[in-house]
């Protein structure tokens, strides 16, 4: 699939007391969405030209070479830290419609699949496909999303698994936290919540805090994913605000420090993987996840089949869920504005700029 080539560049000529001043300007073309409340920004042109064969080169190569797209796109003041934006690319693969490379304020995803429902829901807005199954190239994997006509979105992720249960930690200020470690497209620490706060919008902050702390522990304690990974989600569960329509509910730290304000559907399918584990979940069973809006997620489970790279008892998770398009526009970048490239946290970012 080719995406039309929209990078254009506007030279404006201003003349001011005698002088000639040149201000460049470079568009970039966006659809924002948001899955289950929690927003993804895809950009859909004007972005660099990647020439990395798959998705992980290419996320590779934007992180590298291009981290401007990232800052100008979801730093203050055009973006927010809940923010996860996605560079629409095409896939070498022929069995994938597209490709993903998911981002934040901070950094780069592995695996989005809240980000991945809000990709495919913006190639429906965009009338590049329809009602069906379509494959997605992310840097996790390949995934396969199943449009249905109701308006959900199924996405059947990259092989999922438990790498350690019951894994102490010693948290400054709360005490000793337990959970559990597992990949679900990327790395989390599943925990019960026992922070002292209900798992309600209200103690947002606190729980922000409780979790922040955790994830510090970790790092300092050495706990790791497989390969020495970073966990940089920390996932807490507590009994769902209604029994009767989810079975769990949780309050998920991205790397960002912002809070996933769905369910989250790679932390969904970490915790899939922890309950097959457990016994606690059945194949033929369905999971609702409740994230901290009570929006919810759908999943279920499937053996993957062994593989040398992933741990037996991996399993394929689906995680089903909605997805609004809200909005379109267009990110200009004028060379004249100091903000152009978002305001900065990270110097490394400014040091690599569009030719504009
Ligand atoms: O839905 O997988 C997800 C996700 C990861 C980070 C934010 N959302």
């Amino acid at each position: 699939m080719v995406f039309c080539g929209f990078d254009w560049l506007i030279t404006l000529a201003l003349f001011a007391a005698n002088i000639r001043i040149m201000v460049h300007q470079r568009s970039i073309r966006i659809v924002d969405s948001h899955t289950a409340g929690e927003p993804t920004r895809v950009v859909i042109d004007g972005g660099p030209k990647l020439t990395g064969r798959t998705a992980f080169e290419k996320r590779e190569e934007l992180r590298r070479d291009h981290d401007w797209l990232r800052t100008c796109g979801l730093s203050e003041p055009r973006g927010y830290e809940a923010m996860v934006g996605a560079l629409l690319c095409e896939s070498d693969r022929d069995d994938c419609v597209a490709g993903g490379v998911f981002f934040n304020s901070v950094g780069y995803l592995n695996g989005c699949i809240h980000g991945t429902i809000g990709l495919v829901q913006t190639l429906v807005h965009l009338g590049i496909i329809s009602a069906g199954d379509h494959g997605i190239e992310t840097p996790a994997g390949r995934v396969t999303a199943q449009v249905d006509d109701s308006g959900s979105i199924s996405v059947r992720n990259v092989p999922s698994y438990r790498i350690a249960a019951g894994v102490s930690v010693s948290v400054p200020d709360w005490g000793t936290v337990v959970g559990d470690i597992a990949w679900g497209g990327n790395w989390f620490f599943l925990v019960n919540n026992t922070s002292g706060f209900p798992l309600h919008l209200e103690h947002a902050g606190r729980l922000t805090q409780y979790a922040i702390a955790i994830r510090q522990s970790l790092a300092d304690q050495g706990i790791v994913g497989t390969d020495s990974a970073e966990i940089d989600h920390v996932e807490i569960f507590d009994s769902p605000s209604d029994p009767a329509s989810a079975d769990s509910k949780n309050f998920v730290l991205c790397p960002s420090n912002a809070y996933d304000r769905s369910p989250c559907g790679t932390g969904t399918s970490a915790k899939l993987a922890c309950l097959f584990s457990d016994g606690r979940l059945h194949l033929d069973q369905t999971w609702r996840q409740a994230g901290i809006l009570d929006t919810r997620f759908y999943g279920s489970v499937e053996m993957a089949n062994q593989a040398n790279d992933i741990p037996p008892g991996s399993i394929i998770p689906t995680i089903k869920g909605q997805a609004f398009v809200n909005g379109e526009l267009t990110l200009i970048i004028n060379s004249a504005d100091p903000f152009r490239f978002g305001i900065p946290y990270h110097q490394a970012s400014l040091n690599q700029k569009p030719s504009t």
